[in-house]
């Protein structure tokens, strides 16, 4: 495909004409030779659960050996997908507990509890006592109760006494409720297991549960544990896009999605000793700058800049002037390895969990994290030596974000309670509020639609917050800074003006979609009403992962009207295709809608939103 079709921006244009003038495959490539890809899959009428087959089902052939049909074979196949995204965010979370863990016994002095406040407070919501309690035994406490939310000891994961009476009178129903998280896992890949569940709305109803698992469970705990022990984000300006890398400078990417790794890399790129051993080679500093989810926690609590989002991450190393990427786990292409080998750049990887061939590897762990994340920096730092001059090109200047919107941020700089909020909202003046997440997909012209969506809805008076890969993509089109207010409506303008933000708000990196979840439940309980009764929705214009799906599912299944721009591969079974595309709306009051067209897509929100407001009196 011709360059222009590939991406909206100029950093990666010229990025991937740099990319075929020096022989090096990118994603893209890649892609064009998977095209077209097996018609079995896409519908995902394919299985491989045992070894009776692998089957593929049709209108020819409706049955699997054992007799599975194709809403079985699909519904089996989703369910799995959803599976593993909630493991990614889940076992992420749970490394932040291992995290707190290591504090709690003193194994670790490089991290700490920075946020005492939110500590007491999170302890409270789970029903642990905190009053004149020293912190380390509500910091341990804390721990167990997260820890055992991941088990099969407890009715339901601990996070859901922020869910809404009624909304959770509506998951005991459907016996959704997640009640831990890798015991949901577990029982999906269970049901999946050839001749178990073999009922596709059955199945499905448990991908939802497993999904909140996810949103409720283990992204809730990663989100929460990660502002205790880094730090509440803040509002702050930061800047974006590849003009970050700085061509004077030993510039370390940190990629991936876990802080726990990327924090102490960063405090370690302070260390005078290693600045000193960059300046001697001739580098004027260290500048860490962020690819994707951990690049999004680093932003929203450090401000550090971002350098690109998933189908920038190649890229990124095509400047030429990455002397190191750093990485923890998950939407890592193993490509990467490749790219930096065609230059100086050193690709390390830190988790016996997500180990790269041909990496240079650390086993991180928190006891000896400053002292690794020293002896990685100073790999980067080496390597500025071995840098060819001639072959660096930094395609553009960075533009300016405003990042650091956390609940707690936003509360305060509204005076205190949501209640600005909701008076805005019941005004008119913010008429309602659209999630927008996830990813890039080399099927879908970078960020065309990530930018385009927020942009149409915007413009009618509906709040976007933004998180994962869509962050870099509204603050390359410059939707980030307080400024953008002039392409939003007048109401949103107004609100937004008056309190000098952007129109679209930085949220976090996907497990902080957490945030997103927590917010509406508390406009809910606000308002005395379920999260279904609310003018919002949520949307994955671009969405490649598993990670994505569980998003979106535990996003509808919590009573949020989601979108999609393209299918996930059920297609090839009418009656999960349905269910999931108008049957969940009578089951838990939302659905997801599929629509490649993002004025279509603003204009669907914007019914659903009128809907909503009326309903509500509004
Ligand atoms: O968790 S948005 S491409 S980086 S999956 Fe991945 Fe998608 Fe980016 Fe973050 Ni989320
Ligand atoms: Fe085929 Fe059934 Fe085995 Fe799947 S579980 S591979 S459909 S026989």
């Amino acid at each position: 495909r011709p360059i222009e079709e590939l991406s909206i921006w100029d950093d990666a244009k010229a990025m991937l004409k740099k990319a075929r003038a020096e022989g090096i495959q990118t994603v893209h490539d890649r892609l064009d030779r998977q095209t077209p890809h097996c018609k079995f899959c896409e519908l995902g009428t394919t299985c491989r659960n045992c070894t009776m087959g692998p089957c593929r089902v049709s209108e020819k052939n409706p049955l699997g050996v054992c007799g599975a049909d194709a809403d079985v074979i699909v519904a089996r196949n989703f369910g799995r997908f959803v599976a593993g995204g909630a493991a990614g965010h889940s076992d992420h979370g749970r490394d932040l507990i291992e995290v707190l863990e290591a504090i709690v016994e003193g194994e670790t002095s490089d991290y700490k509890i920075t946020e005492e406040n939110k500590l007491r407070a999170i302890a409270g919501e789970v029903g642990i006592k905190t009053d004149g309690r020293p912190t380390m035994d509500v910091a341990r406490d804390v721990m167990e109760c997260f820890f055992a939310d991941f088990g099969s000891r407890k009715k339901e994961v601990s996070f859901l006494s922020r869910v809404p009476k009624v909304r959770k009178d509506k998951w005991a129903g459907l016996k959704m409720i997640p009640r831990g998280v890798d015991r949901e896992i577990a029982e999906m890949m269970h049901r999946t297991h050839m001749g178990c569940d073999n009922d596709a709305p059955n199945t499905m109803i448990h991908a939802a549960r497993t999904a909140l698992a996810d949103g409720w469970g283990g992204s809730m705990i990663g989100t929460e544990l990660s502002d205790v022990i880094f730090g509440v984000p803040t509002p702050k300006m930061s800047t974006a896009n590849l003009g970050v890398i700085k061509a004077d400078k030993v510039n370390l990417l940190v990629h991936g999605h876990n802080p726990v790794v990327s924090e102490m890399i960063l405090a370690a790129a302070r260390d005078p000793e290693l600045l000193a051993r960059a300046k001697e080679l001739g580098a004027t500093g260290i500048n860490v700058a962020g690819l994707c989810c951990t690049g999004n926690e680093l932003l929203m609590r450090q401000g550090i800049p971002m350098a690109g989002n998933h189908l920038m991450t190649e890229l990124a190393i095509i400047t030429g002037a990455v002397e190191a990427i750093v990485v923890d786990y998950q939407c890592i292409m193993p490509s990467l390895v490749q790219v930096s080998g065609c230059y100086h750049t050193k690709f390390i990887d830190t988790a016996n969990k997500a180990r790269f061939s041909g990496a240079i590897h650390f086993d991180f762990q928190p006891k000896t994290a400053m002292k690794q994340a020293r002896e990685i920096v100073s790999i980067a730092v080496e390597a500025f030596a071995q840098r060819d001059a001639g072959r660096v090109d930094i395609p553009c200047e960075p533009v300016e974000i405003m990042t650091g919107f956390s609940n707690e941020a936003v509360t305060a700089a509204l005076g205190g309670s949501l209640d600005p909020l909701v008076q805005a909202i019941a005004a008119g003046d913010i008429r309602g509020a659209v999630g927008i997440v996830g990813c890039n997909n080399p099927k879908i012209k970078q960020d065309s639609l990530n930018v385009k969506l927020a942009e149409e809805l915007i413009k009618k008076d509906i709040l976007v917050l933004v998180t994962g890969c869509v962050t870099t993509a509204a603050g390359k089109a410059g939707l980030l800074v307080p400024d953008a207010i002039e392409k939003a409506g007048p109401g949103l303008k107004k609100v937004c003006g008056a309190l000098g933000i952007p129109p679209v708000l930085h949220y976090g990196s996907c497990v902080d979609n957490a945030r997103i979840l927590q917010l509406c439940a508390a406009l809910a309980n606000a308002l005395n009403v379920d999260i279904s009764d609310l003018p919002v929705g949520a949307s994955s214009p671009e969405w490649y992962s598993e990670k994505a799906a569980a998003i979106g599912l535990y996003a509808v299944a919590s009573g949020i009207y989601t979108h999609l721009g393209h299918p996930p591969n059920i297609l090839g079974s009418e009656t999960v295709t349905n269910l999931a595309v108008s049957g969940l709306e009578d089951l838990v009051g939302a659905t997801f809608f599929i629509e490649g067209d993002m004025v279509k897509a603003a204009d669907m929100f914007d019914e659903r939103i009128k809907t909503k407001r009326k309903a509500l009196g509004l």
